[in-house]
């Protein structure tokens, strides 16, 4: 959202500003301000012109609305459709960008690992935030996992108890809520851009996403403030980001998979046993009876319940 109208909003929020005295304050003409608050209105913000000025009486639940009390030195994005946030953040990670996020209400080509499709109905949260990280490619993986810590403790706070599936997923009761794709480009010692997607089926039908072990909020908790949620998302993820020693324990501390009998395949081979521990940039420790086997990516499957 224009940093003009971001401004206009900040006024409003102190309560009901006179016109003029918004101009005075922002240092533009009247009709300026009335073009701002129209383009605002545009945007499903429910701006009143009563006796007393302008009054911000409700904010949208998503849309542009994202960059407004977000905190965080982000500049947001929004499309109401688009393909695919991710390609649209390498795109502009091209074009020599930083701190951008790409948020989207629907995608048309979501992506997921190697390809896969990933559905992605409007009511979801689909989102690419932008990284430029001064760390060697092999840290990237990191990134997914602080992206999985991000969304988790941002779904917790929205009040459901969402869990991490190693490498990438958000899970809720075994089901998968949401997965991450992280892309970059560099070279071995130095990350040139990250690219970390996020896909969250946030207010979705549970029927409009594959059927099969997934859910979604609106499924778990009759939906979310999809606004609040995703700018927790991003203040959580761009936390991290700036302390990278906080992703690992708190990736622990909301693991599912640790304790577990898991199988995983990495593309060559299956490794079957239990997950011991994740260790940095993001891999995972399988004990396998025999000894322990480190995996750096794979499909991850849980067998058991945790200690068994
Ligand atoms: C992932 O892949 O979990 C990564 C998903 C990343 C999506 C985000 S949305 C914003 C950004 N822009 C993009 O284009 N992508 C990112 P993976 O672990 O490979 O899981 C993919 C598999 O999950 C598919 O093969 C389906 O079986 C299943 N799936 C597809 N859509 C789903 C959904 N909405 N919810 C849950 N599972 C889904």
């Amino acid at each position: 959202m224009q940093e003009r109208r971001i401004q206009v909003l900040e006024a409003l929020t102190e309560g009901p500003v006179a016109g003029p005295a918004l101009a005075d304050r922002l240092g533009v003409s009247r009709a300026a301000v009335w073009k701002h608050v129209e383009a605002l209105r545009e945007a499903g913000f429910d701006i009143a012109g009563g006796e007393n000025g302008y009054e911000l009486r409700s904010v949208p639940e998503f849309g542009p609305a994202v960059a407004f009390g977000l905190d965080a030195p982000v500049d947001v994005e929004y499309h109401d459709s688009i393909d695919s946030t991710n390609r649209r953040a390498r795109e502009l990670a091209a074009r020599g960008r930083d701190g951008a996020v790409v948020v989207a209400d629907e995608q048309t080509g979501g992506r997921g690992r190697l390809d896969r499709d990933w559905a992605s109905p409007s009511g979801g949260v689909w989102l690419s935030v932008l990284l430029r990280p001064t760390v060697p490619a092999a840290h990237a993986p990191v990134y997914t996992l602080a992206a999985a810590v991000a969304t988790t403790r941002a779904v917790r706070e929205a009040g459901v108890e969402a869990n991490i599936k190693w490498p990438n997923d958000v899970i809720v009761g075994g089901r998968k809520l949401a997965g991450i794709l992280t892309e970059m480009e560099g070279e071995a010692d130095r990350v040139d851009w990250l690219v970390v997607g996020i896909g969250l089926n946030a207010n979705v039908d549970p029927g409009a996403v594959p059927a099969e072990n997934t859910t979604s909020l609106h499924a778990e908790c009759g939906g979310v403030d999809r606004r609040v949620l995703t700018q927790r998302l991003i203040e959580v993820l761009h936390d991290l980001h700036t302390d990278r020693d906080a992703i690992l324990p708190a990736w622990r501390e909301y693991a599912d998979t640790l304790g577990r009998r898991v199988r995983v395949e990495t593309g060559d081979r299956t490794v079957e046993g239990r997950a011991v521990d994740v260790e940095y940039p993001g891999t995972l420790d399988v004990d396998t009876g025999d000894s322990v086997v480190t995996v750096a990516a794979g499909d991850c499957e849980h067998l058991r319940p945790a200690g068994g």
